[in-house]
């Protein structure tokens, strides 16, 4: 790739591209290819695909041992696991969520029939703001779901006193956090339950899957029949069920995942310093820290532009990064009170959401993981930086200019 000296240099404004290939922020981590393949074939030998086969139960145990946690239950995928989970507990009426995290933590509830109630987050952590909940409780609230956003554990402690004192269950959906700690402990192991999604886009992958993982053995047993249609053995269905179980090929792809987490975290670690350090002097652009104190996974790359400075906006970076074929991200604008049914259903007052509404305007999550290269990320920096010197400029013109990006 030639630097871009010119604004003309820019592929945005007609000059080459950087990337002849798409670099995106999800694209997948795959482990040992000769070990998968081997695994799939066994699995094939067996005639054993689905239904709670030996790789699933081998993947359960061994994520259950990471965590230390006394129960796994893989499912198909984390948003299926939030919706079991969430049933087998009995909650009902209210949930508080934060806005700022994937829509499938509100849908989730909202699915069956229970109202998600959007709390703010806090201003250095981004999780849910303990402060914030209790005037948010109603008699009908029956718990509430932390989110580990970007795998930056919520404030735990402040949660679960919150939620005994009111007698609310929790849950924390950790979709972002496999291989994250919170005080040197796994997470895994906190609230009533925890939720990981293995789906492709996450730094450990089973296609599509995910799991509940949890010490309470009454709601591991319940998840277990939940997942399988309410089947507690043949002929015996004993409660409402779904399909939710991981697949033999899922599992097998897991499972050799699992073997090159230490690699993969490596990697994202390494990579997450490079932008770090290339992006130290860039104005305006914050890279969202990880506490190296705790276990990370890294998966995420957060980059917070403040447009006061950049003057361009995050939007802006961001067009201009997808037309040289960066696909970077702006987890999770606008907030899901935003998003349909939301938005109609739960108008929020004015300042209920402060920080959310400012986070969603800001974030930009950019290119990491296995697939990425140190010289991808050069270069990724140096189109940052460069448009960020001429930041005014870019604005001027392309605020006469159609967006080009998707999302
Ligand atoms: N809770 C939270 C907090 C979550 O973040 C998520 C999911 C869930 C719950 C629910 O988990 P699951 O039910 O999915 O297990 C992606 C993922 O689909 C989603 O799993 C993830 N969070 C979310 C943060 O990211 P999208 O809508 O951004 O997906 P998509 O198709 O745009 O893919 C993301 C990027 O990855 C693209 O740039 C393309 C690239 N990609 C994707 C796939 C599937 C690849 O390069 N290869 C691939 O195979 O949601």
């Amino acid at each position: 790739m030639s630097d871009k000296q010119t604004l003309n240099d820019l592929a945005v404004f007609g000059g080459p591209v950087a990337f002849e290939e798409v670099r995106h922020v999800g694209a997948p981590n795959v482990g040992d290819r000769a070990r998968l393949l081997e695994r799939i074939n066994a699995a094939l030998d067996r005639r054993w695909l689905t239904n709670d086969g030996p790789y699933v139960q081998e993947f359960e145990k061994r994520i259950a041992e990471l965590c230390g946690v006394r129960h796994c239950v893989a499912t198909s995928n984390a948003t299926i696991a939030l919706e079991i989970t969430v049933r087998a507990l009995d909650i009902q009426g209210e949930v508080i969520i934060p806005s700022m995290t994937f829509i499938a933590t509100a849908h989730a509830l909202q699915w069956q029939g229970i109202t998600p109630v959007f709390c703010d987050v806090d201003a250095e952590s981004f999780t849910l703001d303990a402060d914030r909940i209790e005037e948010l409780v109603t008699p009908r609230t029956s718990a509430i779901i932390g989110v580990h956003l970007w795998g930056r554990s919520c404030r735990i402690d402040k949660l679960t006193d919150l939620a005994q004192r009111r007698n609310l269950k929790i849950v924390f959906d950790a979709a972002h956090a496999f291989g994250c700690s919170w005080n040197g402990e796994m997470i895994g192991g906190f609230g009533d339950a925890e939720v990981f999604s293995f789906h492709a886009t996450k730094f450990l992958n089973s296609f599509e899957g995910g799991a509940v993982v949890t010490n309470n053995d009454e709601l591991a047993a319940k998840l277990r029949v939940m997942r399988n249609f309410g089947f507690a053995g043949y002929d015996n269905v004993v409660s409402v069920g779904t399909n939710g179980k991981m697949s033999e090929v899922s599992a097998a792809m897991g499972l050799t995942g699992l073997e090159s987490l230490d690699e993969f975290i490596a990697v994202n670690s390494r990579n997450y310093r490079q932008y770090r350090e290339e992006l130290s002097d860039v104005d305006g652009v914050t890279l969202l820290e990880y506490d190296d104190a705790e276990k990370q996974n890294y998966q995420y790359v957060v980059l917070l532009v403040d447009d006061q400075i950049t003057r361009a906006t995050r939007d802006q970076l961001m067009d201009l990064l997808w037309a040289e074929n960066v696909r970077a991200r702006r987890y999770f604008y606008p907030g899901c009170h935003r998003m349909q049914p939301y938005d109609s259903l739960y108008p929020q007052p004015a300042g209920r959401l402060r920080v959310t509404e400012r986070l969603v305007q800001q974030v930009l999550l950019v290119p990491t993981g296995t697939t990425i290269s140190s010289q991808d990320i050069s270069t990724i920096c140096r189109i940052i930086r460069f448009a960020v010197s001429h930041g005014a400029e870019i604005n001027r013109l392309m605020s006469a200019e159609v967006g080009t990006h998707a999302g």
